[in-house]
């Protein structure tokens, strides 16, 4: 009798007045507990509905994700020398020659180039870089050979610098670092991506005689994109 449900009860079904008050008043409180945890019960049923299809979605979106994102170009070092790093005035007519690798090891994905500019540096300091290529479309699962030399305006070594290299050289090796940079583009069936920056990190030593030593050789260099 002192409940608070008893009230509205009455007012609202007044057909139901001729029941003992007590007994109505219980089954009336029992049906609104039950119709309440009834749409409770539906609110949460469609909540995890709306849940489950939104992580289906989701688990969708990754997989195509996961299958279509593009694996980075590779890029290796086929060739490097240095022909006159032996020599005690090299750096007069000093040549460096090189031979880059860029793979594209996607089955389905083009890469579109840019310009690439290849830039060489000893010890954090820039010794030389040159443009190389017009804009390319590589297709997939295809190689592009990024060869050049550098010598005159090209290559700027100095005495200082070239007394560092002979310095080395007399305890067996040279390490040099060759960075490759593009504006590249994926290409997926008829979609082209926005442009992505790369950039290829790639140590390289020559031996005693200038030529690249054997454990720089075709190894794949860090690449990230910017
Ligand atoms: C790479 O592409 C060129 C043409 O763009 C084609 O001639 C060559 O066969 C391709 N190489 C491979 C390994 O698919
Ligand atoms: C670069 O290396 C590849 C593979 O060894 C070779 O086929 C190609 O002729 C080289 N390019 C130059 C310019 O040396
Ligand atoms: C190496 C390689 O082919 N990687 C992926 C290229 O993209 C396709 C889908 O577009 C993937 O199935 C390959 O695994």
């Amino acid at each position: 009798m002192s409940s608070p449900y008893q009230l509205p009860i009455q007012t609202n079904h007044p057909t139901v007045e001729h029941r003992p008050v007590k007994r109505h008043h219980s089954a009336r409180y029992y049906a609104h507990r039950v119709r309440e945890s009834l749409t409770t019960r539906v609110s949460k049923f469609i909540c995890s509905v709306i849940l489950f299809i939104l992580f289906f979605i989701g688990l969708i979106a990754f997989i195509m994700w996961l299958s279509l994102r593009p694996h980075r170009p590779r890029i290796l070092v086929q060739d490097f020398s240095i022909p006159a790093i032996s020599q005690q005035n090299g750096f007069e007519n000093a040549q460096i020659n090189f031979n880059v690798t860029a793979r594209n090891p996607n089955r389905s994905i083009g890469i579109y180039y840019d310009e690439i500019h290849v830039a060489i540096s000893y010890d954090d300091q820039n010794i030389g870089g040159n443009s190389l290529l017009f804009p390319f479309y590589q297709q997939p699962e295809n190689s592009t050979f990024l060869a050049s030399s550098l010598s005159g305006t090209t290559l700027t070594v100095n005495d200082q610098i070239w007394k560092e290299f002979l310095a080395d050289q007399s305890q067996g090796r040279v390490i040099f670092k060759l960075e490759v940079t593009s504006n590249i583009r994926f290409k997926i069936m008829s979609w082209e991506s926005k442009h992505h920056t790369l950039h290829a990190n790639c140590p390289v030593g020559v031996g005693p005689d200038g030529i690249i030593l054997l454990e720089y050789k075709d190894k794949r260099c860090p690449v990230y994109f910017s």
